[in-house]
């Protein structure tokens, strides 16, 4: 088999809330349309129809402003409900393409399709293959970077907007090339307060940011950051989909698109990692013995901590109880910049196992070798009758 290059989409729904008003209200098409506050009300834009950007109208604007902007705009309250209707079914379409998905919010994930690539063809092809599915079961479009990293995949799939796909070069000194032009804030995790430190040293493009003396960075943003800012201005990222990593922990994280200091706001987000954490162990069948909470600072520094459950487990009640506690231990009033909660010490049962485990042939062993032997026969039934068949079956 040959092996195929590490790569990762980044797949993020065009103007999403307003184009399923569009695509349910086919009167709407065409139209400027402003999902959010009513214009009368104090309240902001959810998002606007591309028609609406045209007039000035973005994601954040007092409703107000848009309705000054464009008074014949469709103004809608916009429903949730319904949105994550389309949010599910978009992610079940990723998840038939690779295991390897992480969504970031509502409308958008990163899909590791480094081992589809064998069974789907290019990322190229698997890209077009998704943006095809999404349009056919939902009717809308959807915009997908294909590159050697995910972070690559999201600045690509931000470059050509509405409905477009963007392939970024595999190869070192292209990647660069194609990165030289853009601003710095393109960068992940480039906050306003790093881009005013950069700006003040003549740094407003990634070009500069590669050629950038490293001593001066290190004064202007701090040696950490000086480090992780050059690699990523050259492309490089070696992180990989918060999913599953091995047999043994289930863990996912989040970076903030910006530095957060409101608790309320970094529970809420480590909160929604306890529960897909949750979901995932329950969906594999495990209970875990051990929780693991990672903050990393606006610093970059980073902590990790991990506390045991009283009894193996694999409830919500159980997880979110010990890993709030774990996280309002290690809380501290300093800005996070990425938040990650996981569990280790996978069990097939929470019963005491004293005197029953085999030392030679260990639970995680088994488990093991029959989600390998589970993965093959999938893969074997694709082969057969065709890369959609499983699919299919557990749409019904
Ligand atoms: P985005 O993907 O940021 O925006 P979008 O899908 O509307 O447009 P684009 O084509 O540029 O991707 O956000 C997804 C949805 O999240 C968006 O449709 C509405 C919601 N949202 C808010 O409610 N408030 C916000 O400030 C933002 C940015 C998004
Ligand atoms: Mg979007």
């Amino acid at each position: 088999m040959e092996s195929a290059p590490p790569t990762f989409l980044h797949i993020d729904m065009d103007a999403f809330f307003a184009a399923v008003e569009q695509h349910d209200h086919p009167e709407y098409r065409g139209k400027p349309v402003v999902v959010g506050s009513p214009p009368d009300r104090r309240g902001v834009v959810s998002t606007a129809s591309y028609e609406a950007r045209k007039y000035g109208i973005h994601s954040a604007m007092p409703a107000r402003t848009a309705y000054q902007k464009c008074p014949h705009a469709i103004f809608v309250r916009g429903n949730m409900a319904r949105y994550k209707e389309v949010s599910r079914q978009i992610m079940r379409i990723f998840e038939s393409y690779t295991p390897l998905v992480q969504p970031l919010s509502i409308d958008e994930a990163f899909l590791d399709v480094t081992g589809a690539q064998r069974l789907f063809g290019t990322g190229r092809e698997i890209a077009e293959k998704i943006r095809a599915d999404i349009r056919a079961q939902t009717g809308l479009t959807a915009s997908v970077g294909v590159a050697p990293n995910m972070y690559l995949a999201k600045i690509a799939s931000d470059m050509n907007k509405p409905d477009g796909l963007t392939l970024v070069p595999f190869d070192q000194k292209e990647i660069e090339a194609f990165l030289a032009p853009l601003p710095i804030g393109r960068i992940w995790g480039v906050g306003k307060v790093t881009q005013k430190k950069l700006l003040s040293l003549g740094i407003n493009t990634i070009g500069k940011l590669q050629t950038a003396d490293i001593k001066l960075l290190e004064s202007a943003i701090g040696e950490r950051a000086a480090r992780v800012f050059s690699k990523l201005a050259r492309g490089i990222d070696e992180r990989e989909i918060g999913g599953e990593t091995d047999e043994k922990s289930i863990s996912n994280e989040i970076t903030f698109y910006e530095d957060i200091t409101d608790r309320g706001q970094i529970e809420a987000a480590y909160k929604k990692l306890i529960d897909k954490v949750g979901e995932r162990l329950r969906k594999a069948g495990y209970f875990a013995a051990t929780v693991h909470l990672k903050i990393r600072w606006s610093d970059f520094s980073t902590i990790t901590r991990q506390t045991k459950f009283p009894i193996p487990s694999d409830d919500d009640i159980t997880l979110r109880e010990t890993g709030m506690e774990l996280l309002k231990k290690n809380l501290s009033n300093r800005p996070v910049r990425l938040i990650g909660f996981g569990v280790s010490g996978l069990t097939r049962t929470n019963r005491a196992q004293t005197g029953q485990l085999n030392l030679f042939d260990p639970p995680d062993t088994k488990t093991h070798e029959k989600r390998g032997r589970l993965s093959h026969a999938a893969d074997d039934i694709k082969a057969k009758y065709g890369a959609k068949s499983i699919r299919r079956a557990s749409d019904l």
